[in-house]
Formats: C-alpha cells, structure tokens, sequence
C-alpha cells in the first residue's frame, strides 16, 4: 500500500522564516524542514493501479500559477492535543486548486473527501497538557507574515511512517501554468 498525500512545498526562503518561527519551547514537536509542506489533499493508503491513476489524474490538471503570502498563525485541537500552524492568503486560489485536485482524485476513483478545507503548514504538533504554552506562542507569533512566494508546482507525496517520524517522499511533480 502507498500512503499518498497533495501538497504545496514552500521554496526555501518561506521554510526558513517558518523554521525562524520556532522555538525551543519543549511543550511544541517542531517538525523538520523536509517535512514542511501546505496539504490539498490526504489521500491515505492506495494500492499501487490506483496510485498510478491518480498520479496520471493529477498531471492532467491545468491550472495557472499564483502567489501566496504566509500569514499569521493557528491551532487544531484534537482530543488529545493538536497542530500549530501557519495560515496563507489569499485562500481563494490554494482553494480552487485543492478543488480540481478533489475532482481528479474522485474521477480516478478516490472517496471524495468530506472534511472542509483549511490550507495551514504544519509547523508543531502538541499534547494537551501544554495547551496554555500553545496559545501563548500562538500571541507570540500572531503577527508573521512572509513576502509573497510563486506557487507555480505541486507534489504528489508518499508518506514513509517510521519510529523515528514520517518520511515524505515526492512521487511526481506537477508544474503550474505562467502566472497571470
Ligand atoms: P497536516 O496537513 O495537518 O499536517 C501527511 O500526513 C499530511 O497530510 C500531513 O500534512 C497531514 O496533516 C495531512 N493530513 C490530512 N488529513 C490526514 C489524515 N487523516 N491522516 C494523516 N494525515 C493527514
């Protein structure tokens, strides 16, 4: 089985901002630079034909290249504690994008998804116990903002799990069109 996922991996500069934003807080596991990336779509495990559907699915998509900022930080509260993340604006076009990702997935045979989508980068996962520490960064780092970054690819990933953490590995590389 192959454990695949769709995402935007931000060029360098936008990573190190992102890493800058961390801190040596111990009640935050910061994730590595390898592995910070904006999902469009979870896809999960897939045998190897569909695998092979989706990614022929996902090279067919046209769609044009577009900018996007970092901006601001959030959380995701799950029931035993959650994610830190980056927020991105604008949101309409990473959302149209993410949209006519659902649309090839489904067509090539996917469960459509039925979670909302919230585009974030992931930058630290937390235990519920450290809440307080967790909304105090979330102030702290309220107002990060990056210069506008070209969106002009995605990356279909395979996720590697291990003890030591995931591994993403980029399958394809799907070029957007020029921008504007
Ligand atoms: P995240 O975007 O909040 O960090 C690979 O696992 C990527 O897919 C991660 O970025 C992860 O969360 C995202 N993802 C979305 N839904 C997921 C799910 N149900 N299980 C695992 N990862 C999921």
């Amino acid at each position: 089985m192959h454990r695949l996922f769709v995402a935007i991996r931000p060029p360098e500069d936008i990573r190190d901002l992102l890493i800058d934003a961390m801190d040596d807080s111990p009640a935050l596991r910061w994730v590595g630079d390898e592995q910070l990336h904006l999902t469009l779509r979870f896809i999960g495990e897939v045998e190897r034909p569909l695998a092979n559907d989706i990614a022929a699915a996902l090279a067919r998509i046209r769609f044009a290249a577009f900018e996007l900022a970092v901006r601001g930080v959030g959380r995701f509260e799950q029931r035993n504690g959650g994610a830190l993340w980056a927020g991105v604006e604008p949101r309409a076009p990473v959302a149209e994008l993410a949209a006519k990702i659902e649309r090839a997935c489904v067509v090539a045979g996917v469960e459509p998804e039925r979670r909302a989508f919230h585009p974030h980068i992931t930058l630290a996962r937390w235990n519920r116990r450290n809440a307080d520490a967790v909304i105090a960064l979330e102030r702290r780092r309220a107002d990060l903002l990056s210069q506008p970054f070209l969106v002009d690819e995605f990356v279909l990933f395979e996720s590697h799990l291990s003890r030591h953490g995931p591994h993403y590995e980029e399958v394809a590389r799907i070029p957007l069109g020029r921008a504007g």
